[in-house]
């Protein structure tokens, strides 16, 4: 999910770098219009959700109203071994993040080597095609900032992609948590590369560096893994817990989903961002209703696979996972 345009950090009208702020802000905010339109056409059903979804009210009325899961007690092998899918699901309730998964090496090793020799598109632009190690020559090449590669559909052409997104602990997961009509919405990898000049806007679309909550469906999980090892230069994704379900009211009547990252950890805590480093193969599940960011990386490219869940029809769109950008 693209972060949204944020509110101003303390600006004055008569400051001019506000201005110029605030200026960018409207672009950013008029790039997505026709992403939303696109939704609406396809979706109707989007709008309510689109408007009632961001508020606590709105969501503790269609989380009653929900399915709930009856687990058939069959237990079917998974690639993650035997973790129990409700314990999962009650750390999610309570934090809205676990971690500790980890996928086995050479699943992880065939993603890696697809993602190496497979071109991707920079910056969510399919004209923008290039192999990763070859990162630094694209730049030249397209003479821009080339700060994300996305494979697009591409991806579920790697084996190990499609294991993982089929794996039945995913789903085993996603029903415990959001309840029997929870589906698979989303299967991508992408990298995130250091990069010198990204602008704001390349940021905001690739959603680094600003804390967000995504605003895709009613009900949402997602399932992040660590194709590389990611310390704090690799930049690793954060998570604020408890704010998933703990809203402070500004945050829930509001049309943006980015938040300046002190707003948000002065009110849920500094203490409670997680950083999710670790070993290439580890792996966590949130609730990406909860503030959450990516970060730029500043030493070396991040490798990062994501398998979100959802409760509604999934749309064309959202399944390539590539916003509609008019320029
Ligand atoms: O790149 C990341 O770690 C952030 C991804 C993200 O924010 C999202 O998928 O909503």
């Amino acid at each position: 999910m693209s972060v949204d345009a944020s509110p101003s950090t303390a600006s004055q009208p008569d400051d001019l770098e506000a201005v110029a702020r605030s200026g960018s802000r409207l672009r950013r905010m008029a790039v997505r219009i026709p992403t939303y339109l696109a939704d609406l056409k396809e979706n109707p059903a989007w709008l309510p959700m689109f408007v009632l979804a961001r508020t606590m009210p709105g969501r503790r009325i269609h989380w009653a109203l929900s399915d709930k899961y009856a687990p058939s007690g069959q237990k079917q092998s998974s690639l993650f071994g035997q973790l129990d899918a409700s314990a999962v699901a009650d750390a999610l309730r309570s934090d809205g993040i676990f971690t500790g998964l980890r996928m086995p090496a050479q699943v992880q090793q065939e993603i890696y080597n697809f993602a190496r020799i497979t071109p991707c598109f920079g910056n969510f632009d399919r004209s923008l095609e290039f192999v990763a190690p070859r990162h630094g020559e694209a730049e030249q090449k397209f003479e821009r900032s080339l700060l994300s590669g996305h494979f697009f559909e591409r991806s579920l052409r790697s084996a190990g992609v499609r294991a993982i997104q089929s794996d039945p602990l995913l789903k085993d997961v996603a029903k415990h948590y959001l309840g029997a009509s929870a589906r698979l919405i989303t299967t991508r990898i992408w990298w995130s590369f250091p990069t010198k000049a990204s602008t704001e806007a390349d940021r905001s679309l690739a959603s680094l560096d600003k804390f967000h909550f995504d605003l895709d469906d009613w009900r949402m999980l997602k399932f992040f893994f660590n194709l590389v090892d990611v310390d704090e230069g690799t930049g690793p994704h954060v998570f604020v817990k408890g704010s998933h379900n703990r809203r402070k009211v500004k945050h829930q009547y509001t049309l943006m989903v980015g938040h300046p990252a002190d707003e948000v950890l002065d009110y849920y805590g500094a203490d409670q961002a997680v950083t999710l480093t670790g070993p290439a193969g580890s792996g966590f599940v949130e609730d990406p209703f909860g503030f959450h960011m990516g970060t730029v990386p500043v030493t070396k490219p991040r490798l990062m696979m994501e398998v979100g869940f959802g409760v509604s029809k999934p749309s064309r769109r959202r399944f390539h996972g590539e916003p509609v950008i008019r320029r």
